[in-house]
């Protein structure tokens, strides 16, 4: 069965947009992709780290979701992903967000991933790629933290193929 998915990426260390991008070609190869604009985005967490990059990528796949973790994980490691604290810096995040309609709670993995109602810069990108989407009943576009998102898109849904 194919299942639509929806991954966060991010990245605020080294060539940020080359590195996204690479990781977009990459989960294109898992099923057919579509990708949000790419924004900037103050970073949540410790505030001595460079603003991040953000994006959502939604991808239909046929993977079972502790197959897509693995292959997500495995982008990560390739990208030489560099990890230096909790909330800090990395070289790319890829976050599965949702997966279908499942709710999933493992020990490797929670989905929907736990962050999204409180993150702009997840929220944000995942209504470009479908504005009436939502979670547990709720459209994400009613969500208060749309109308004061602290994102600055940086290039429109062509990014990922330029
Ligand atoms: N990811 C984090 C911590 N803080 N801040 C922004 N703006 N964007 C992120 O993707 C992000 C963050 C850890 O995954
Ligand atoms: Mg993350
Ligand atoms: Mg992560």
């Amino acid at each position: 069965m194919i299942i639509r998915t929806y991954i966060g990426l991010g990245s605020n260390l080294g060539d940020s947009q080359q590195i996204l991008r690479e990781a977009v070609a990459k989960l294109a190869g898992l099923g057919p992709a579509q990708v949000s604009r790419l924004y900037q985005s103050p970073p949540m967490g410790p505030q001595d780290q460079p603003n991040y990059l953000n994006a959502v990528v939604q991808l239909d796949t046929a993977l079972e979701p502790l197959a897509l973790l693995d292959q997500l994980q495995q982008f990560e490691q390739e990208a030489g992903r560099v990890r230096l604290r909790r909330w800090g810096e990395r070289t790319l995040d890829l976050d599965l967000l949702i997966y279908g309609q499942q709710q999933i709670q493992d020990e490797r993995l929670t989905v929907p991933h736990i962050g999204i109602l409180d993150r702009d810069f997840v929220v944000i990108p995942l209504l470009d790629l479908d504005a009436h989407l939502q979670l547990n009943g709720h459209p994400l576009k009613d969500l208060e933290l749309v109308q004061q998102a602290s994102l600055t898109v940086i290039a429109d849904q062509s990014w990922a193929n330029a």
